[in-house]
């Protein structure tokens, strides 16, 4: 079962995906394709990084990266920092869903249960352990279940993934799951333009003059050449 058969079950307003800091290890091929999973189904995201007090100093250049990335100014999407273990962040991301239906996905142990289980303490959720020598989750949750947060606020917790397949979406249809894009999709010389190596590309002009980040840009042409 994947994200959209559970999202024809609730009517979702938007996805959170949740990543981890650290164990696991933050992956930034997943948090992209399901950024564009999400895109296309016509969905909000919203990026939440969990297990912030796993975190040092020296972390703190990967957040900058993210944020930057991802972020306002960069791809535009929320970004949240939290720690289900500490509560850091969690009032906000709280107060950021508040009337909504939003579905979580992320891999498997980034701690999508213990969000539930932090907003929500007499729930009997089940948390899972991480395999201690690669630092992965274990499936734990097996299906999707909502959980009604307060009034009009619900949570949906799915199983962990072990990746997000976009080989459903059509190349020429990647440039509209790229929110940042949509400004100047349209102004490029040929109109059929997949903002590659093509002459007169607007896409490619914002690029340049650092308007769109660069690594968005080079995640797109990635998953393009795919
Ligand atoms: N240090 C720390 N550990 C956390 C945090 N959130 C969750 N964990 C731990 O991460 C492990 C996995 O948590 P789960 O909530 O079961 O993860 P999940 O995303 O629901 O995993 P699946 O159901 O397998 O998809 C557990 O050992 C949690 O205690 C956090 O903020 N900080
Ligand atoms: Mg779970
Ligand atoms: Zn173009």
């Amino acid at each position: 079962m994947g994200l959209s058969t559970q999202i024809i079950a609730a009517n979702v307003d938007m996805v959170l995906v949740i990543m981890s800091m650290k164990e696991p290890e933050f992956n930034n091929g997943f948090l992209n394709r399901a950024l564009v999973a999400a895109g296309w189904r016509g969905l909000r995201a919203t990026v939440v990084l969990n297990k912030m007090d796993l975190c040092s100093k020296q972390d703190g250049k990967l957040e900058n990266r993210i944020l930057s990335t991802y972020g306002p100014g960069g791809a535009g999407y929320p970004v949240f920092m939290v720690s289900c273990k500490t509560g850091l962040g969690t009032d906000e991301l709280l107060e950021h869903i508040r009337g909504l239906t939003v579905v979580m996905t992320g891999p498997s142990g980034a701690g999508k249960s213990s969000l539930v289980k932090h907003y929500n303490p007499a729930l009997d959720v089940k948390i899972g352990n991480l395999n201690p020598k690669t630092s992965k989750g274990r499936h734990t949750t097996v299906s999707a279940m909502l959980i009604p947060l307060e009034k009009n606020t619900g949570l949906i917790d799915t199983p962990g993934l072990r990746m997000f397949s976009i080989d459903h979406i059509p190349r020429r249809e990647l440039q509209f799951c790229f929110p940042e894009f949509a400004d100047c999709i349209g102004n490029c010389r040929f109109r059929n333009c997949l903002h590659l190596s093509e002459p007169g590309c607007a896409v490619k002009a914002k690029v340049d003059d650092g308007s769109i980040s660069e690594i968005r840009y080079g995640i797109y042409t990635n998953l393009m050449n795919e």
